[in-house]
């Protein structure tokens, strides 16, 4: 039975980062891939992510957003390639709306410089929204996006450079957590054994940690990509920054800027709405009624964006009931670190999460501030 240090189950964007950086720091690492490197199957896929530091879930996780930019332009560094792009980013809906009002707490709590923008002088500076005149934008130049194909191909690459045995199309069966300390994970090529695991399983949390009983859930998203109707001038990354939009009912998209050029369109999705799914049989395909459903959106939000329809993609988020992550210790087994219940928000972290693991892997603890975190918290 081969030995390491750490076993880090899953190697999606999580995942990838936690090995990168505990081989970065000289553990033997095994990383278990359940399909092929960079695959399209769980939730580190789309081409974009946003990234942004003006909370508004909460402004507790601020330092970080800090933390997560400096590792991100480690990253760029370490690989010689650009992965983050900041284009800024716009976070409209009614003054009282969580996306405008907590974009602006956490700005104040941590001193962000931001901007205010009202109906006329959204409309004035980015003509392709069309706001409600009770409707407010947060304008914050730090915001914009993230490759996450790129980010975790760039961490597999660096881990496996510092000697990680990066192993793909390898489901993990079982795992168990040895009486006497270390732990022990089968897969249908042989088990291995380690002195700590790192559970990295995505979607697939509610079947490999059911022990911990987590409230989590897992659903379907659909990601889509327009050609917008007027060209897309308007949409380029000098011009225009990624977006969430809330109305006054609580819905939001987000959006981005045309980023793969004339012929790639702008990628824009609801946030959080969708439906139940297994990962194992989760329905792949797009429909036509619920490209209908976002254009209908788009309608009144930013018209010329759903001009022709490209193509669309599905993803899955993994949703915790308050939308705040799972980072700690397994409560039965210190030997095992989790992370899962992204809940949709989670890649921008991707750097200091992996950071954050392996800190818990080699030492039982982090200096960062995760309480938030707590596998044992009450969910509400
Ligand atoms: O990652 O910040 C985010 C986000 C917001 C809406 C969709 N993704």
């Amino acid at each position: 039975m081969a030995t390491y240090d750490v076993i880090v189950v899953g190697l999606g964007g999580m995942g990838g980062s936690a090995a990168y950086h505990l081989a970065a720091r000289g553990r033997r690492v095994l990383g278990l891939e359940k399909f092929e490197p960079v695959h399209r199957r769980g939730s580190s896929h789309g081409g974009s992510r946003i990234i942004r530091q003006a909370y508004f879930e909460d402004p507790a996780y601020v330092p970080l957003l800090r933390r997560a930019y400096e590792l991100w332009e480690k990253l760029e560094h370490d690989v010689g390639q650009d992965i983050m792009s900041l284009t800024g980013g716009l976070f409209v809906g009614p003054a009282d709306s969580l996306t405008f009002a907590g974009s602006l707490r956490a700005a104040r709590e941590w001193d962000l410089p931001h901007e205010i923008l009202d109906a006329d002088e959204l409309r004035r500076r980015f003509p392709t929204f069309s706001p409600r005149p009770d409707e407010v934008a947060f304008f914050e130049a730090k915001a914009g996006f993230v490759r996450p194909e790129a980010t975790v191909a760039a961490h597999h690459r660096l881990a496996a450079r510092h000697g990680a045995d990066l192993r793909y199309e390898e489901p993990v069966l079982r795992w168990v957590a040895l009486p006497g300390g270390g732990v022990r994970v089968t897969t249908p090529r042989g088990s291995y054994s380690a002195d700590r695991l790192v559970l990295c399983p995505g979607a697939w949390a509610p079947r490999l940690l059911s022990d911990l009983g987590l409230p989590i859930t897992v659903e379907r998203q659909v990601m889509h990509w327009f050609q917008p109707r007027d060209g897309v001038a308007a949409f380029e990354p000098g011009r225009h920054p990624i977006y969430i939009h809330e109305d006054g009912g609580g819905t939001q998209i987000y959006g981005f800027p045309a980023i793969d050029g004339p012929e790639g369109g702008a990628k824009v999705a609801f946030f959080r709405r969708g439906r139940p799914c297994d990962p194992e049989t989760v329905d792949r395909q797009v429909h036509p009624e619920e490209i209908q459903d976002m254009r209908d959106h788009l309608a009144t939000v930013l018209p010329t964006l759903a001009g022709r329809f490209l193509t669309a993609a599905t993803c899955m988020y993994t949703l915790t009931p308050d939308h705040h992550f799972v980072i700690g210790p397994h409560p039965e087994h210190p030997q095992v670190s989790v992370a899962c219940g992204f809940s949709g928000h989670g890649f921008k972290f991707v750097p200091v999460v992996g950071e954050i693991l392996a800190d818990l892997a080699t030492t039982g603890t982090t200096a960062h501030p995760v309480r938030l975190f707590d596998p044992r918290r009450e969910y509400r």
